[in-house]
């Protein structure tokens, strides 16, 4: 399998959590390498940029204000199958259909605050990554 990117959030719920750490350890243990990462507020313009595709959805006022309600993590993540793998270990959407084990299934309280986001696609992936850091950014030459 190619070695390739995907973009994660730990989101607002994890972060107040203190489950910054744990959720990055399920990252490095299952073969995923982090190349860039920083920690920032985001602005109700930077959240709805982010989900524009969910725009018309009923709970996008939500899905912003939670995302907005404090600091999250952003991060590059890379290695085989980077996007499918970060999918797997996050789990479903809704936290009371992810699997044991997985990080929504272990640190979500619901499908409004599920402690994660992970690109759904090797697309969104780079669209994604490219919203949030600049190439300077990504540091790949740590090996
Ligand atoms: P994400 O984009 O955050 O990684 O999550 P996802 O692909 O698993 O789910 P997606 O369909 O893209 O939805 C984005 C986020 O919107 C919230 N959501 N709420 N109340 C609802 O029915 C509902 N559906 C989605 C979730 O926080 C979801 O992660
Ligand atoms: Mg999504």
């Amino acid at each position: 399998m190619a070695v390739e990117r995907t973009f994660s959030i730990v989101k607002p719920d994890a972060v107040a959590a203190n489950n910054i750490g744990e959720i990055y350890s399920r990252f490095e243990n299952n073969g995923l390498r982090i190349v860039a990462a920083k920690m920032m507020q985001l602005t109700k313009e930077k959240a709805e940029g982010f989900y524009a595709e969910h725009s018309e959805r009923g709970f996008f006022n939500d899905l912003i204000s939670f995302m907005t309600s404090g600091p999250v993590m952003v991060q590059v993540l890379e290695g085989e199958g980077a996007v499918m793998k970060n999918r797997d270990l996050m789990g479903a959407t809704n936290p009371k259909d992810a699997a044991p084990g997985t990080i929504r299934a272990d640190f979500a309280t619901s499908i409004d605050e599920n402690a994660a986001h992970g690109s759904d696609s090797a697309e969104s992936a780079a669209r994604e990554i490219a919203y949030f850091f600049s190439d300077a950014e990504i540091c790949d030459r740590i090996r």
